[in-house]
């Protein structure tokens, strides 16, 4: 009701002063027609055109200089730096043309404001300038688009060559679940009807497949620096986006299909800590953080940079939080870790006798 009151009142103030100042310029009426514009009026609106001009680049370099920081830091994949180099490139272009269109724009719109007793040109076209501005446009496109086609195709190329890593994502609401193939590196056939909560087959591994017995099922990522992973990406229930910005990668994850990326890690979780942009990222957060656990506010524990497996497609209400880490390391201590794990069938067998 009070919101009512208020949107009430802030509607006929805002009605008000548009009366008065209705009044006012009717007051304002002289002999000659007010409605036309004077050659004042004009040269008011050509100083406001470049005004304007000068607040776009104004405004342009202060959000670069204010928000830049939020730019994700280098990238941690073989083929994440052609493609920073290809976003590189395109915003490149993208600024020149906007610097050189907009400064013309206004300043035209300055030089050629309307004067007393000056005429407009008619101007029916030009066959040169059209060439020039159509074959221009032409020739950066095609650049753009063939350089981004080849970078397309070499990322996407997906194949098992160099001994990859088999690693299986499994999105669904709202959470994720990889699967590695084991010691044979081989998936064991899956199917969503063939989950089992009480027998701890969660992502519906078939039994009979001998391949499946020594999967490892973890809710935490690890890959080893510098190998291959092929990713094979499924979904229980919905659309989903397997997202890991920091090796610039993401691949929808569709229910009924497998979905595939591949890509080279090239920096350890331990070193990425070290890169300045993170330290910076770091330190900005746990500033923030510190002032909430000052106010007694929640999330307010010092946070630790990691890798992180996002989903990217909005996917239900729990969406934002769909995530798991990934840490990359040394080939010994992956293996460590792995050595440390579970196999699929161990976790069955376990379960059975817990029931049992
Ligand atoms: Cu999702």
């Amino acid at each position: 009701m009070t919101t009512f009151l208020i949107i009430a009142i802030l509607l006929l103030v805002a009605v008000a002063i548009w009366q008065m100042t209705k009044i006012f310029e009717l007051s304002q009426v002289k002999a000659e027609a007010a409605q036309v514009a004077s050659d004042k009026d004009n040269k008011y609106n050509g100083y406001l055109m470049m005004a304007f001009l000068l607040f776009i680049y104004v405004f342009t370099i202060f959000n670069f200089v204010k928000y830049s920081k939020f730019f994700l830091p280098e990238a941690a994949s073989e083929h994440g730096g052609e493609y920073d180099y290809l976003m590189l490139v395109s915003f490149g272009i993208i600024m020149f043309v906007q610097i050189i269109t907009q400064a013309l724009l206004h300043y035209y719109g300055y030089k050629y404001k309307g004067e007393e007793g000056k005429k407009a040109l008619f101007f029916a076209d030009n066959d040169r300038l059209e060439f020039i501005w159509t074959i221009i446009p032409v020739i950066v496109l095609a650049g753009l688009i063939l350089w981004g086609l080849y970078t397309w195709t070499n990322i996407m190329d997906i194949n098992d060559e160099d001994d990859p890593l088999i690693v299986e994502l499994y999105a669904q609401q709202f959470n994720w679940t990889a699967r590695y193939g084991g010691a044979d590196n081989v998936l064991g056939d899956a199917n969503v009807r063939l989950i089992d909560i009480d027998r701890a087959n969660v992502l519906g591994l078939d039994e009979s497949d001998p391949n499946a017995a020594d999967d490892i099922i973890v809710k935490e990522i690890h890959l080893p620096v510098g190998r291959k992973i092929n990713f094979k990406m499924r979904s229980q229930d919905v659309l989903h986006s397997a997202y890991m910005p920091h090796f610039r990668a993401q691949m929808n994850c569709v229910p009924g299909m497998i979905t595939e990326f591949s890509f080279t890690p090239t920096i350890t979780t331990a070193d990425m800590r070290l890169n300045p942009d993170v330290v910076d990222k770091v330190k900005r957060t746990n500033a923030i953080r510190a002032e909430r656990a000052a106010k007694g506010e929640p999330n307010s524990d010092p946070w630790e940079f990691d890798y992180v497996l996002l989903c990217n497609k909005i996917c239900g209400k729990s969406h934002y939080n769909m995530q798991l880490k990934i840490i990359v390391e040394t080939e010994e201590e992956y293996n460590a870790w792995m050595e440390s794990q579970q196999t699929f069938s161990q976790t069955v067998s376990q379960t059975v006798t817990a029931v049992q």
